[in-house]
């Protein structure tokens, strides 16, 4: 299956998103200890603020997560995620744009799909226990499900070993197939490589270079490089906000290979870049089977 065959709308509670274009998911964190914001987005006014100002840059979607998933990043108690994260979704609902929640505790998932929230970001890909029924229990949420081995605190200590790329598309392709045995319509599904998840470097580029591959599994792709740390390997910035050019850059690689959805931090930036995919996937879209034809004639 490749870009062009790819299903074209991503069915959320309250959106159907158009994938025929590709969509900009903004990254609101609201962690103290995020690694790439220095967690200047912790109070819910300046998330609040940060969702409006992405939306200003052309944002698409926003992606509002309370717990940094940094390799070896700890886990954030239940108690404290809520606090953090339902004051700016509560509000964030009004923003008429769809709103993803980066969690994968099914508490977080009902209370904030009880609030309006449109879909579960979730790189445990529905796999801890309650999680899949909480989804499954909403009629209509979209739901992301990510390849991430090991977890957070454990997955740069053993990274994979062998094919990565099938390896990562079994993975996406049976946790979609469990996600639907569950009674998840497969409209509701977007996977997601995981790059960075405890992947090594080499292993990151591999997914990227053969993405094409994971399209065989039948779904839209989110793909998420921003600010990572295999940017930093090949480019050698050091700063996470720093690594502007080499996000828009990977961002556009992962379009042009197919995925539907960016998860970003630097909106404006990849929105200007991928405006010039744009133009010129129109202008070879307005080429006609004529003209080609007389193009290849001597
Ligand atoms: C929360 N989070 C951090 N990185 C991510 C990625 O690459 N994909 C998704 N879906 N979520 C991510």
């Amino acid at each position: 299956m490749n870009a062009r065959q790819q299903v074209a709308v991503w069915q959320t509670a309250r959106h159907r998103i158009d994938l025929r274009r590709p969509q900009v998911m903004g990254i609101v964190n609201v962690t103290p200890d995020s690694f790439s914001d220095g967690g200047a987005h912790g109070s819910t006014s300046s998330a609040l603020r940060h969702c409006e100002a992405l939306l200003c840059e052309g944002a698409d979607i926003l992606d509002i997560g309370g717990e940094s998933t940094r390799p070896g990043s700890p886990a954030v108690p239940l108690e404290e995620e809520l606090a953090r994260v339902l004051p700016v979704v509560r509000e964030a609902v009004r923003l008429d744009v769809p709103i993803s929640v980066d969690t994968y505790k099914p508490e977080v998932m009902r209370a904030v799909l009880d609030l309006g929230a449109d879909i579960v970001n979730d790189i445990w890909a529905l796999r801890r226990p309650g999680a899949a029924e909480a989804v499954a229990a909403q009629p209509s949420c979209g739901v992301c499900l990510m390849h991430m081995h090991r977890d957070p605190q454990t997955m740069q200590a053993a990274p994979m070993q062998g094919d990565v790329v099938s390896q990562v598309l079994l993975f996406l392709q049976r946790s979609a197939q469990a996600a639907c045995a569950l009674g998840i319509d497969s409209a509701r599904i977007v996977l997601d490589p995981g790059i960075g998840f405890g992947k090594t470097v080499a292993q990151n580029f591999a997914l990227l270079a053969r993405q094409g591959e994971l399209m065989a599994a039948g779904f839209p792709l989110l793909a998420g490089w921003s600010r990572k740390s295999s940017l930093g390997a090949v480019t050698g910035v050091e700063s996470p906000a720093e690594r502007v050019v080499p996000s828009v850059a990977a961002a556009l690689m992962a379009v042009e290979r197919g995925a539907r959805i960016v998860r970003v931090h630097d909106v404006r930036q990849t929105v200007q870049a991928l405006a010039v995919w744009r133009a010129a996937e129109d202008a070879r879209a307005d080429r006609t089977p004529e003209q080609d034809e007389e193009k290849q004639r001597p």
